[in-house]
Formats: C-alpha cells, sequence, structure tokens
C-alpha cells in the first residue's frame, strides 16, 4: 500500500492560496522600501532549498541545524528543511561557541547554516563534529546557502513523510542538567497547529504581525503554521521595535508576543484604541503574563489579551478561550486544555490532587513529543508510568478544567521568553579561578518578568570583582542568560541540611530591578 503523505510542509502548501501571486509575506522592517513575498516566492524559494538537500544525499532524517538571524530568507530554509523531509534544528542567535560546540557536538547534524560573519568558528566546531556541509546566510539574503540553492529547480515534490517522523528538535533543558533536544514529529506540530486554527477562530483575510524569533516554538511553530494553515498574510519584523509594530498595528487581525513585547508597547503613548481597532485577537505565552500588564491592556486597549500556555516538548497544550461562548479570559490564568490535549493535575506521589488544589501539571496527546534526542533514560524520567509528560510546571485546576500556573519545580529563569538555567550558569561561574561557589536565581523585573542575578562566594584569600565575573560570561554564553547583578557575599543561605535556600535569596532581592 502506498504510504500516506502527512508531511507537514504538504499540509502546509497545500493550504497555500490559489492566487499564488498574492502577498504572503511583507518584511516590514529594516532599511529601504518593504519587501513583498508572494506565495509563489515561498514555494519557489523553499523548492530549491529542498532540491539542494536533496543533491547533497543526506542520510534519512539527517539533522539540519541553522544559526542565522531572523528574515524571511530564514523561514524558506525551514521550509526548504521540512520539504525535503530532514530535520530542523533552529539555533538562538545569541549562543556562542561553547553553547553551539554542545548543540552540534550533540545532535549531529549533516548540514549547518549559519551566518557568513560567525562562519569562521561554527565551520571549525562543525566540520570537527563530523558536519559535511556549512553554508551561510546573512541578513541581507547573501550566502553560499542561496547562491547555491539558486542553481537547482524551483520544483519540488515533497517528501513522503510520516505523522511520526520527525521534523524538528528544539534544545530545551526540561528540568535539570544539559540542555535536551525535543523531537517533535510532523503530526505533533501538524496536529496542534490545526487545533489552534479552528480554537482561535483563524478566518480569511486574518494578517498577523509577526514579531518573534525563529528559533522557538512560539515564534516558529505558533505564528508562522497558524499564519501559512489560515493562508494569511505576515507583516514580518526581523526585529522587535515596539514603536513600528505599534505604527502597523491598524493593518492587522492578530498579534502573538511574549509578556515584555506587551509590556514595551504599553510604555509606548501611540498605543492606544484607535490603532489596535482592526486586531481582533492578542495572544500572550512562553512566560506569565502579569495581571497587572493584562489590565493595563485591556484599560488602554479595549482588548483582553488571551493567554495561553505551552512547552518546546508539548508545543500548546491550554488556552485561554477565544469564543466569548467558552468563557471568560482570566488574566492570571492559563485557561483549558486544548481539544485533543489530556491535562492533570498530580501530587509527587503520583496522585491526582482535588479540583482547586496545586500539584503537577501532566500533559498528553497527539502534541507530545517522541522524546529527548539520544536520552531514553531523561525520557523515561519524564514521562509517568502510565504515559503523562510532566511538565515540570506547578498549578491548579478547578472543577471546570481552567489551569492555573503557580510556580515550578524544575529550576528555571524565564527572561523575556528565553528560558535560563540556573545550573548551567553556576557551572560557568564556579569553574572562574577564585570562585567557591555561586546560586543563580530569578527576580522579579519590570522588563523582562524575572532578571538574572547571581551570587558569588570566594575561595578564602581570594577577592572577587562583580563586574568582572559578567564580562567574563558575556564572552562564553548567550548574552540573555548573564546575570544582570552578580553580589559576591562571604557565603551562601543554607538550610539544616546543607541546602542552598534559593528562595532566602529571591526574597533578599526582590525589590533590586523594581522602582
Ligand atoms: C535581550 N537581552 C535579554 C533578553 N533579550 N536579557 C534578558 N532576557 C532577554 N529575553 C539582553 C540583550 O542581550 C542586551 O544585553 C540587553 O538585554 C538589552 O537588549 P534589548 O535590545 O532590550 O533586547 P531586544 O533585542 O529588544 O530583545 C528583547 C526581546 C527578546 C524582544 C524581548 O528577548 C525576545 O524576542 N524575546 C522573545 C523570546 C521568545 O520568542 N520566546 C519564546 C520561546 P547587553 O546590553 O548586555 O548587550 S518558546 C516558549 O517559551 C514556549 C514553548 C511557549 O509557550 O511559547
Ligand atoms: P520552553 O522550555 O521554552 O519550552 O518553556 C516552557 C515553559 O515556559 C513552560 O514549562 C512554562 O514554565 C513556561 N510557560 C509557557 N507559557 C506560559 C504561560 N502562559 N504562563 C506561565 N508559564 C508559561
Amino acid at each position: 500500500m502506498k504510504p500516506t503523505q502527512e508531511n507537514l510542509f504538504a499540509a502546509l502548501r497545500s493550504a497555500f492560496p490559489t492566487q499564488l501571486d498574492a502577498t504572503a509575506i511583507e518584511a516590514a522592517d529594516g532599511e529601504g522600501a518593504p519587501r513583498y513575498y508572494t506565495w509563489r516566492d515561498l514555494d519557489r524559494a523553499s523548492a530549491k532549498i529542498a532540491n539542494l538537500l536533496a543533491s547533497l544525499d543526506l542520510p534519512q532524517g539527517a539533522r539540519v541545524a541553522a544559526q542565522t538571524e531572523k528574515s524571511v530568507e530564514a523561514l524558506m530554509l525551514y521550509l526548504g528543511v521540512l520539504r525535503a523531509g530532514y530535520v530542523y534544528l533552529p539555533l538562538n542567535t545569541a549562543y556562542q561557541s561553547s553553547e553551539i560546540e554542545y548543540f552540534i557536538g550533540n545532535a549531529e547534524p549533516s548540514v549547518v547554516v549559519c551566518t557568513g560573519r560567525n562562519h569562521p568558528w561554527v565551520s571549525k566546531i562543525a566540520f570537527k563534529a563530523g558536519t559535511q556541509n556549512v553554508f551561510t546566510l546573512n541578513e541581507d539574503r547573501t550566502g553560499s546557502l542561496l547562491d547555491r540553492a539558486a542553481q537547482h529547480s524551483d520544483e519540488h515534490t515533497p517528501a513522503v513523510k510520516q505523522a511520526d517522523d520527525l521534523a524538528s528538535i528544539i534544545y530545551t533543558s526540561g528540568t535539570t542538567g544539559r540542555s535536551k533536544g525535543a523531537m517533535l514529529s510532523h503530526g505533533n506540530l501538524l496536529s496542534n497547529a490545526q487545533v489552534l486554527k479552528t480554537y482561535w477562530g483563524w478566518r480569511k483575510g486574518d494578517v498577523l504581525i509577526h514579531a518573534l524569533p525563529i528559533f522557538h516554538v512560539h515564534g516558529l511553530f505558533v505564528a508562522l503554521h497558524g499564519a501559512l494553515l489560515n493562508a494569511s498574510k505576515m507583516l514580518w519584523f526581523n526585529k522587535f521595535d515596539p514603536k513600528a509594530v505599534i505604527a502597523r498595528l491598524p493593518e492587522a487581525t492578530v498579534f502573538m508576543g511574549v509578556p515584555t513585547l506587551y509590556v514595551r508597547m504599553l510604555a509606548e503613548p501611540a498605543l492606544n484604541r484607535d490603532v489596535v481597532k482592526s486586531v481582533r485577537l492578542f495572544i500572550s505565552g512562553s512566560a506569565p503574563l502579569l495581571k497587572e500588564t493584562f489590565d493595563e491592556w485591556r484599560q488602554r486597549t479595549g482588548h483582553t489579551i488571551l493567554e495561553r500556555y505551552g512547552m518546546s516538548e508539548t508545543i500548546m497544550l491550554t488556552s485561554n478561550p477565544y469564543r466569548a461562548e467558552d468563557g471568560p479570559r482570566i488574566g492570571g490564568t492559563v485557561g483549558y486544555a486544548l481539544p485533543g490535549v489530556g491535562v492533570r493535575v498530580h501530587s509527587d506521589e503520583g496522585r491526582p490532587v482535588p479540583a482547586g488544589e496545586i500539584g503537577g501539571i501532566q500533559v498528553r496527546g497527539p502534541n507530545v513529543f517522541k522524546g529527548y534526542w539520544r536520552m531514553p533514560e531523561k525520557t523515561a524520567e519524564e514521562f509517568t508510568a502510565d504515559g503523562w509528560f510532566k511538565t515540570g510546571d506547578v498549578g491548579k485546576m478547578e472543577a471546570d478544567g481552567r489551569v492555573t500556573i503557580v510556580g515550578r519545580s524544575k529550576d528555571l529563569i524565564i527572561s523575556g521568553g528565553y528560558n535560563v538555567y540556573p545550573a548551567e550558569i553556576e557551572g560557568f561561574i564556579n569553574e572562574m579561578p577564585g570562585v567557591a561557589e555561586s546560586a543563580v536565581v530569578g527576580v522579579p523585573h519590570p522588563d523582562f518578568g524575572e532578571g538574572v542575578i547571581a551570587v558569588v562566594v570566594p575561595k578564602p584569600t581570594h577577592t572577587l570583582q562583580a563586574d568582572a565575573i559578567i564580562t567574563a560570561l558575556k564572552g562564553k554564553i548567550a548574552n540573555f542568560k548573564v546575570p544582570k547583578k552578580v553580589f559576591v557575599l562571604p557565603d551562601l543561605p543554607r538550610n539544616a541540611m546543607g541546602k542552598v535556600q534559593k528562595n532566602v535569596l529571591r526574597e533578599q532581592h526582590k525589590g533590586l530591578f523594581q522602582h
């Protein structure tokens, strides 16, 4: 029997409008006149990239890693990889060499695409790890990827994929330890996108402002798949600039952002009811949306932000209702399990907790990932015996199913929508000369939600400079992970068992960034 075609790209492609000459994307920032990309452009460019990849004789399931600045061409690369049937591995542009070395060493990609600027060091890491092909892609659309792709045909039949076949690997730390690659299948991504299309009422004529990075779930999957599956035009921003985004809101109907984007737009006097008249839906996620941001947004714009909850391992799992008849959108809650997704709250001992009581949030459904790349034991640890994934988030569920997140059992800081793992940063600090130990925590930050800080204890007879620690970290790890403030202190608070009391540090420094 002929296998059915369940390639995510094929589903997205079949949703393209019949009018292929219509604008699919308007690249709205940068200097000069806006650039327009038609649906035909997306089709042809992704075909050329898919044909280039196909010409490389890559093994089945080959990974294509990309650390490129956001651009429409980087989106075409993503589509080309899906189309050719390989596995897309996006990497945050802020990552530096030690981080990239780990990801490339762990994922063993056959192809790496990086910026021309980073090519000297990225290619060195990649070739050392056995990668055969390293291409460049720059923000100004130059680089060897497009040069090479240009030599290939602009027609390509999508590779036949099954729902269970791997489409993407997203690195995340889940709970503790080194980053783990969450393996997402074509079926995971497509089923979630289809559910969201209906649940959020995507309709003809919708225009999405896309202002998020495209190396994480929010910008790459939730926003992008939503617009593509609905044949919706995107107003595309490579970088988020609140003024520029507000200026284009009158042409948009849907906006998606992490809470920091809403906070920054609220700081702009130009944000008023008039500019949001055409918008039907503002969505927030990736980090807790403060009740005050939710309220202020409603007061300034008349719109009630829809907050939803997701994870790299599960894509979207809950959402506040879109339709009024499904209930109100309540600030501080993340709404209900999406159709087809199971969510439950269990105690540490593995028993269901009564409605309204706090426990660990667990999930199952077609959206839940296939496991961590080459880490079967870690994967097994994160699932219950009856097959539910343990999110590491702590929350409660009301009798009607509404979920509220109250904390995390995993030691994770979310800063401006980016995850920072204290253990990783502590590891880098502890390696520095003269450091005895350190503790990294997140404290309330008006812009980023949580701000990363570190308390560092010097070895006896050593003196440490806080600024020097920050400078040293900046050369080693992604900037968003670098503590905004370092305190050098003689010791860390510990409980009777000798365990560092991070809650005490959070309490001591909770007012640091608040004015
Ligand atoms: C930049 N910086 C940050 C952050 N971003 N520091 C802490 N946290 C951050 N998120 C650093 C810069 O390196 C710089 O450091 C300084 O802060 C000021 O930079 P600024 O120009 O203000 O930053 P920006 O370029 O405007 O970026 C801020 C941003 C960006 C637009 C909020 O962080 C962003 O796009 N965040 C969205 C992340 C996202 O899409 N997450 C979704 C993950 P210095 O001054 O030292 O140079 S997906 C997910 O979580 C799940 C699955 C879900 O549910 O969606
Ligand atoms: P990631 O590792 O990037 O997949 O981040 C997933 C984590 O982001 C979740 O486990 C939550 O802790 C957090 N998260 C996502 N959406 C929300 C939300 N709406 N409210 C609170 N936390 C959220």
